[in-house]
């Protein structure tokens, strides 16, 4: 089985993350061979011309981080839980019921339902609300792709999402305490053209691999510009609907989490500053604290602001 714990890999294996690592490196290299002058600017933008136009130039979080300090609260509340719990999950088959206002609802078996559509890798920056960012390389196809397969009616406005329920794999459902107080099945919501765009992606691989247990297999949503948990993992349903989708998080706290959860440095969590972020894998500095700046949209407002003109986001938070 290829899905171990850090601790089991052995520092001299070519992990997927050092190849994305050595890809970079390459590019340093030949930034540096051909410029003697300062080389920062040359190397970002040689770093460009060889990346695709949605990726995320800085340096890519290690493959270890990335599958290890994870939220699932399926899987139990502490970061590590995931990675250690659902080793066993069975993520093959695995059956997809599309619902609501669209002409082919069906319970699909996922393979066949995504069979023909191309799968694209995606450096992107992802935003926790706890205060953490990653820049992970994704493996997945735009949502929008699937969207007009289904082909929704006129009237589907939203798109609502559902995590499996499963509580005999998953410890946190079975258990109020292991699984951080949440409400299963966890939802989560897209206004339908905000599930259309172009940077909304069904993800099914990571560095190059398929999906981790952990990570979401066997396919997880990932919405850049919104923070992390909008991002949900091992869906089994998804729904075409007419009103705003309930979160399970603005069920289990309205004030804290929003719909919208669009990353804003301007607008914070009760519990948690969103102005500055850690990057996983830097190394701490207390003086400093979490040190990156955080990004309106999380970097991604070329893509996505005018999605939100005239809309009041302090309000729709
Ligand atoms: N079903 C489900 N999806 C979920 C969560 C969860 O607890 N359950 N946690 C969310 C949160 S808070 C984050 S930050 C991301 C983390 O994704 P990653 O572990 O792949 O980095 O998953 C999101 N998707
Ligand atoms: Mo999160």
């Amino acid at each position: 089985m290829w899905i171990r714990r850090a601790s089991d890999i052995a520092s001299s294996e070519i992990t997927p993350e050092s190849v994305y690592r050595n890809r970079r490196h390459f590019l340093i290299t030949a930034a540096s061979v051909l410029a003697s002058a300062s080389a920062a600017p040359i190397l970002s933008g040689l770093a460009q011309s060889r990346s695709g136009p949605y990726d995320a130039t800085e340096p890519v979080t290690r493959f270890e981080h990335a599958t290890t300090y994870n939220n699932y609260y399926e899987f139990g509340s502490s970061k590590s839980d995931p990675a250690i719990y659902a080793v066993n999950f069975k993520s093959r088959p695995w059956k997809v019921a599309v619902e609501g206002l669209v002409k082919k609802p069906a319970v699909y078996d996922l393979d066949d339902l995504i069979k023909g559509l191309t799968l694209e890798d995606r450096i992107y920056r992802m935003r926790c609300v706890e205060g953490w960012s990653m820049v992970i390389p994704w493996r997945g196809f735009p949502l929008a792709e699937l969207i007009k397969r289904l082909d929704p009616l006129p009237s589907a406005k939203y798109v609502e999402f559902r995590t499996i329920i499963a509580p005999d794999q998953m410890r946190g459902q079975r258990s109020s305490l292991l699984g951080g107080g949440l409400e299963w099945p966890y939802i989560e919501g897209l206004r339908l053209d905000e599930s259309m765009n172009p940077l909304t992606l069904m993800v099914t691989g990571i560095y190059g691999k398929p999906l981790p247990n952990q990570n979401g297999a066997p396919w997880r949503l990932v919405v850049p510009w919104k923070y992390g948990f909008k991002g949900i993992k091992a869906i089994d349903r998804i729904r075409f609907v007419a009103q705003q989708p309930v979160t399970s998080w603005m069920r289990a706290w309205s004030q804290a989490y929003g719909f919208y959860s669009n990353v804003n440095p301007k607008v914070d969590h009760p519990r948690y500053s969103q102005a500055h972020e850690r990057r996983i894998g830097e190394p701490w500095n207390p003086f400093v604290g979490n040190s990156h700046p955080t990004l309106m949209f999380n970097g991604y407002t070329e893509q996505v602001a005018s999605m939100y003109a005239g809309m009041d986001l302090r309000r729709n938070y």
